[in-house]
């Protein structure tokens, strides 16, 4: 048995609550209660609601790890000369260099006009552009290495040359060491390094970081009825085992995001009970990135608008996600979400500073 701690029932500001409030991973959030959810192999067996003062004496070891990762700050991290700030939220601007359709971001007439969009996406406040050339859509098929290399490539190729922070979206070895010939400084995987096993090392051995996404299935089938008994607890106990074997593959901890896979093996259902209790996964004390624009979801929430007119329903999970403390936002619409996040930001800035 242990006990997983999710925080909640959050502040606007720490004034006046001395000791009866923690700060959310070094950001801007707070947060006076903490639910203490105890868990049985990977199944709940109860869940007890306890206010943040004299909940430490309750600790044992692995819950007090679990406190220090809900409350540490984040360092910083490090994209070749690039330094991003994670102690307030940023925007990676989503660049899929694919054939597909523009619900996913691409239709790039060519290499050229996918870096000036993520150029244009870096120039309007993106700290990152994340470039892929897979589509990892539900019912996508997988596409030779080949093919995905000279998709991505030339597109890094240039945004990297401008000075651009780059992170490349694959799944396989091989690309990943074209991307980052090409200058790429990130690996986002959303296998978690579970598709190829060439993976894990070369990240390692090239100190890049890299981004673990929980998914449940294959893109092929992944959303043919999942499944879970607790979407949180599971989550949790998932990413906790991908971050062990990507240390144990030689890759150090403080280079490890870790994503909870919005819409990857997930229905509508298990999709807003992950983003409302998203925080519990501080725990882990990694960097937390969130990709849900677009996706789904939004469109079964709002009369199935098509991807195309998402935008609300995505500016409203990427508030949702900083809320909980999420330091990357994962977006197609990237000045729409950078003003909104401004805005946001504006308001934590105004509730945190002392009133003389
Ligand atoms: C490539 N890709 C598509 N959706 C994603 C998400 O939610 N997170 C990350 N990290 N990558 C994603």
């Amino acid at each position: 048995m242990r006990t997983l701690l999710r925080p909640t029932a959050f502040v606007d500001s720490p004034f006046g609550h001395d000791g009866k409030v923690a700060r959310l991973a070094g950001g801007l959030n707070w947060f006076s209660a903490v639910e203490l959810i105890r868990v049985e192999g990977r199944t709940r067996t109860s869940a007890e609601l306890v206010p943040v003062e004299g909940v430490e004496a309750r600790f044992d070891e692995d819950m007090q790890t679990q406190w220090d990762g809900l409350t540490g700050a984040r360092p910083a991290v490090q994209l070749g000369e690039r330094t991003i700030r994670l102690d307030q939220p940023q925007v990676m601007g989503i660049i899929n260099a694919t054939p597909d359709s523009f619900s996913d971001g691409g239709q790039f007439a060519d290499s050229g006009a996918a870096a000036e969009a993520g150029a244009s996406m870096a120039a309007d406040g993106a700290a990152i552009i994340d470039v892929g050339g897979e589509s990892t859509r539900p019912g996508a098929k997988a596409v030779w290495e080949g093919d995905e290399i000279g998709r991505v490539a030339p597109v890094i190729r240039q945004l990297a040359a401008s000075g651009t922070a780059v992170s490349v979206d694959t799944r396989k070895a091989d690309v990943m060491t074209a991307a980052l010939e090409a200058g790429a400084r990130m690996i986002n995987d959303v296998s978690a390094l579970t598709y190829d096993d060439r993976g894990a090392g070369l990240i390692a051995a090239a100190g890049v970081p890299v981004v673990l996404m929980h998914h449940q299935g294959a893109p092929e089938t992944m959303q043919d009825d999942p499944r879970y008994d607790d979407v949180l607890v599971e989550i949790f106990l998932w990413l906790e085992e991908r971050i062990a074997a990507a240390e144990d593959a030689g890759i150090k901890r403080d280079k490890i995001l870790i994503d909870p896979g919005f819409g990857f093996g997930k229905n509508v259902a298990h999709n807003l009970e992950l983003m409302n209790g998203l925080a519990i996964l501080h725990g882990l004390g990694c960097p937390i990135v969130l990709g849900a624009s677009r996706k789904r979801t939004i469109g079964a929430l709002s009369g199935e608008a098509p991807a195309d007119q998402r935008l609300p329903g995505s500016l409203a999970f990427a508030l949702k996600a900083v809320e909980q403390g999420a330091q990357i936002i994962r977006v197609h619409d990237v000045p729409e979400t950078v003003q909104a996040l401004r805005v946001w930001r504006g308001l934590r800035d105004q509730a945190l500073t002392p009133r003389v």
